[in-house]
């Protein structure tokens, strides 16, 4: 049986964090996997989910099962974050998932289940793992424009172009806040319009929120999902942990079933829960109960927001440090999108060879399409960067 496997393509951002570990140099920058680091590079617990752990060392008295799809407190906690109270809580069935990926892989499942011609449409570019698990369970899928090479922001009119050949009943996935990996968000107004043509022509949203909170902030990042949950009859949310509390390694994600029928909730939830059970029966629950913990309790809550709101806004300073060295040094706004856009993430519109001459010459690692992550900077290495793309003549 062995005998019969042939090797998978790799993940292209796993690799480059293999290759930048290799590196022997002492200069080099990390600006590769999407990873919180603050200046010293480091990815801290965050003070709130340590508390929390320290208390639930205290107090947890069994690690049995929990509930098939998770535990009920970790549900209203973090679908009321992401959510609020657009919709009541009996209109959306939840799973605890293995990180925003499983519950990105669960709502896929369900879709394939429940509607297996349905055409998943995924914005060009975007996270390689979304096609990458959409043809690995042979959905079918197709892409939509989005992203400007030119503006660096949103093709607004390609993407609703390209949508307009979707059928009824379709999944568009789209990313909540904070796209990955271009950094370029659609506006308050471009999110009324895209709810207001999903809705006309019958189209599915699907959206995958990994980073509230890194944006604009915990509010204004959840427009979007929150807008559509208003507006649509019935859409799938996949949220994420693992970086607005920093818990990565913990697996802790929530897949959610909006639905503005709510006689549909029960047989929602009952699915959701069958297929955890035949993927891996019960959901991790160590870093979804620190979540719970943190969301619940008014000091863990503020302090946490405090620390998340320091994170938030250093990476606008250094988005900001970043696109005026290279305004002083080119004496152009052309990189002024590095400020506008959101995010952990901006694609700087390199070519692979630019990138490669970044890495070779300066030891500065990014994405082969020129995503770079905004966190792996500092006030240091923010003109060591400048002076690379303007040497690379990006
Ligand atoms: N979706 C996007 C766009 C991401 O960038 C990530 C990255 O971490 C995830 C989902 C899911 O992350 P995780 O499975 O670590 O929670
Ligand atoms: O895009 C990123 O860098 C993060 C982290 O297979 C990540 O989302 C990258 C690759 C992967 C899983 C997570």
């Amino acid at each position: 049986m062995f005998d019969q496997l042939k090797p998978q393509p790799a993940d292209k951002i796993l690799a480059l964090m293999a290759a930048f570990r290799a590196d022997p140099r002492d200069q080099k920058i990390d600006l590769g996997v999407g990873v919180y680091k603050d200046a010293e590079g480091r990815t801290p617990v965050m003070r709130a989910v340590k508390a929390a752990e320290q208390k639930l060392w205290q107090v947890e008295d069994t690690k049995s099962y929990t509930g098939l799809a998770g535990d009920a407190g970790f549900h209203s906690a973090l679908s009321q974050l992401v959510l609020g109270d657009t919709v009541s809580a009996d209109q959306i069935a939840c799973a605890a998932t293995p990180g925003g990926t499983g519950a990105i892989r669960q709502g896929l499942e369900l879709i394939r289940m429940a509607a297996p011609e349905a055409r998943i449409w995924l914005s060009a570019p975007t996270w390689p793992n979304h096609p990458s698990i959409i043809k690995y369970l042979g959905m079918p899928m197709a892409e939509y424009r989005y992203f400007d090479d030119a503006t660096r922001g949103v093709d607004f009119n390609g993407m609703l172009t390209d949508l307009d050949k979707a059928k009824p009943g379709d999944v568009v996935l789209l990313h909540g806040c904070c796209h990955n990996p271009t950094g370029a968000n659609l506006t308050y107004a471009q999110w009324q319009e895209v709810a207001d043509f999903l809705r006309a022509k019958q189209l599915i949203p699907f959206v995958d929120i990994a980073y509230q909170g890194f944006g604009d902030g915990l509010e204004a990042d959840a427009f979007g999902p929150r807008h559509l949950a208003k507006t649509q009859p019935e859409m799938l949310i996949a949220a994420s942990c693992s970086k607005n509390f920093g818990v990565y390694r913990e697996r802790a994600g929530l897949l959610m079933c909006v639905s503005q029928d709510a006689a549909k909730t029960a047989l929602n939830q009952a699915t959701v829960a069958f297929l955890n059970r035949q993927n891996y029966s019960f959901p991790p629950d160590h870093g979804a109960r620190l979540v719970t913990m943190v969301l619940q309790d008014d000091l863990l809550r503020a302090d946490w927001q405090t620390e998340l709101e320091g994170i938030r806004n250093g990476m606008l300073s250094l988005r900001q440090q970043l696109a005026d060295a290279l305004r002083k040094r080119i004496n152009s706004d052309r990189f002024d999108f590095l400020a506008q856009h959101r995010g952990m993430f901006s694609r700087l519109g390199a070519t692979e060879a630019q990138v490669e001459q970044m890495r070779e010459s300066h030891g500065i690692y990014m994405v082969s399409d020129s995503r770079l992550n905004i966190a792996g900077l500092n006030a240091d290495s923010v003109p060591i960067l400048a002076d690379a793309i303007v040497e690379a003549g990006v």
